[in-house]
């Protein structure tokens, strides 16, 4: 059997970048494949460019399933680069210490409030910022934010942790950005907003505010990487490359963007010599990626899934998805917002479709599926707004709502594809509870429309609820196929 992968153990020419010096400089939250085969890849470049005392603390939330193998082998694990043309692998060596948040908050707060950390990077993906879907203000109201506020506790929820982790930095006034690496539109902004939400509803002092107020940022950034889950065949693949088995592999394409704001208070690694972009233009880079690749990735996986396609690769195959995927892109997304400068939509496009397209890398359609109450918010209501407003109905985004909720709440009597039940999500028994008791179509639609899933602005829009309703009787009585073809043929 093949020997452990290990910092004394990383086969010669298979490292990615530099190795972290001891000493760290980055708190992440959030250890899962995606920040592994993201932010920490391109800091490992940064350093074999540049230098710098960037080694990363990273916490998993609350559970040990990637801590306890990292550990076993220094925090060191491989990158299975997955391309059309085969497979590569790479060893990532810039963790330098890993816990769990859920296990010891106290240790995220002191890491944090350490003037060694000059950024805190995050990926906690949408749920993590714990936002009221109909105002996207912080959730005073959810038992676990609420919870935080008490004085005294160890906090649960990652705007919790970063908020008393602030509060306690004050006390050096030593200045730190705050980097948000989840698929959100402002992204920064909207980290700085609920963390600000809750130091006030918490009784944090005027110090404390003026400190995150002048010392701390918050950039924006734009991040974009495919990472599926690691399966048992991508750790074989991994023992097959590099003659040593890892138990925490991260398959990913090989594809990787990161757009980010310059505003670091508190330094950064040499990013922009590591492929990393720095741009005043993030807010166009984020609609790009969030409409274009995730507004579209979301209507790919909830069509699949309808049509039992267990993968991106497989529903993208499929004639009726790319007209309605290549539809929305041209007809409900591309006009809604101005690209950034040189932006090229047509090549744009022909990349997605690459993407999409790569066989090996075994995208589960349920995967992308999870998380639709919040993920659709990034995706679905400011774009359909824009149409709205001007009197037109965007019909593939209504498709997108329309096949979400055949997939997770269902009419009374519709039973969709056994895959769905393989979708995490976090709303599915508050949709239960909203939905039980309807007796049409329409009425089961406006009760999710109305019921607080949504933002109030998009609930006003009688015409979007009745388009949704609409497909949604074409979805449970003549199946998803009937209802692309009504939105080619609007
Ligand atoms: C996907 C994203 O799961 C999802 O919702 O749309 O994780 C997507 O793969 C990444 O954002 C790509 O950068």
């Amino acid at each position: 059997m093949a020997q452990s992968l290990g910092r004394k153990n990383v086969p010669a020419g298979s490292l990615i970048g530099a190795s972290a010096p001891d000493r760290t400089g980055i708190v992440h939250l959030g250890l899962g494949n995606f920040h592994r085969a993201h932010g920490a890849v391109h800091t490992a470049q940064a350093m074999a460019a540049a230098g710098g005392d960037w080694g990363i603390r990273g916490f998993a939330h609350s559970s040990d399933r990637v801590v306890a193998p990292m550990r076993a082998q220094d925090n060191v694990y491989s990158i299975l680069q997955l391309t059309e043309h085969g497979a590569r692998a790479g060893v990532v060596d810039v963790h330098r210490d890993t816990g769990v948040a859920a296990q010891d908050p106290a240790a995220v707060v002191a890491a944090i409030a350490d003037p060694a950390h000059r950024i805190v990077s995050l990926t906690v993906s949408e749920v993590g910022y714990t936002r009221d879907p109909a105002t996207g203000r912080l959730a005073l109201d959810r038992s676990d934010v609420a919870a935080d506020f008490v004085a005294g506790s160890a906090p649960r929820t990652a705007v919790g942790m970063i908020a008393r982790g602030l509060e306690r930095r004050a006390h050096s006034g030593e200045p730190v950005a705050v980097l948000s690496c989840d698929n959100l539109q402002s992204n920064g902004d909207v980290t700085r907003a609920v963390v600000e939400e809750f130091l006030q509803a918490a009784g944090a002092s005027d110090d404390v505010l003026s400190f995150v107020a002048t010392s701390v940022s918050f950039p924006n950034g734009m991040v974009d990487r495919i990472v599926p889950k690691t399966t048992d065949e991508h750790a074989a693949r991994v023992a097959d490359l590099l003659g040593v088995t890892d138990r925490c592999p991260v398959p990913a394409e090989d594809f990787s963007m990161w757009v980010l704001e310059d505003d670091f208070a508190g330094g950064r690694p040499a990013w922009e010599q590591a492929g990393v972009t720095f741009s005043t233009e993030i807010e166009a880079y984020e609609m790009v990626k969030l409409r274009l690749l995730n507004g579209s990735h979301s209507l790919i996986a909830y069509l699949g899934i309808l049509a039992g396609a267990p993968t991106i690769d497989a529903a993208w195959s499929q004639d009726f998805v790319r007209e309605a995927v290549l539809g929305g892109i041209a007809g409900d997304y591309l006009p809604t917002f101005t690209p950034p400068t040189g932006f090229d939509a047509d090549a744009y496009v022909s990349e997605l479709d690459a993407r999409w397209r790569n066989p090996l890398i075994g995208h589960a359609t349920t995967q992308v599926g999870s998380d639709g109450s919040v993920k659709l918010l990034q995706r679905i209501p400011d774009a359909a707004l824009f149409h709205l407003r001007r009197g037109t109905v965007p019909h593939r985004l209504a498709l997108c709502t329309a096949a979400w909720i055949a997939c997770v709440a269902p009419p009374a009597g519709f039973t969709p594809d056994p895959l769905s039940s393989r979708i995490a999500e976090p709303a599915r028994e508050r949709l239960a509870a909203a939905v039980d008791g309807a007796v049409t179509v329409p009425d089961h639609v406006r009760r999710i429309l109305t019921g607080g899933f949504f933002p109030d602005a998009l609930a006003e829009q009688d015409d979007f609820t009745a388009r949704v309703a609409d497909l949604l009787t074409l979805i449970t009585r003549d199946g998803v196929r009937a209802a692309a073809a009504d939105v080619a043929a609007a």
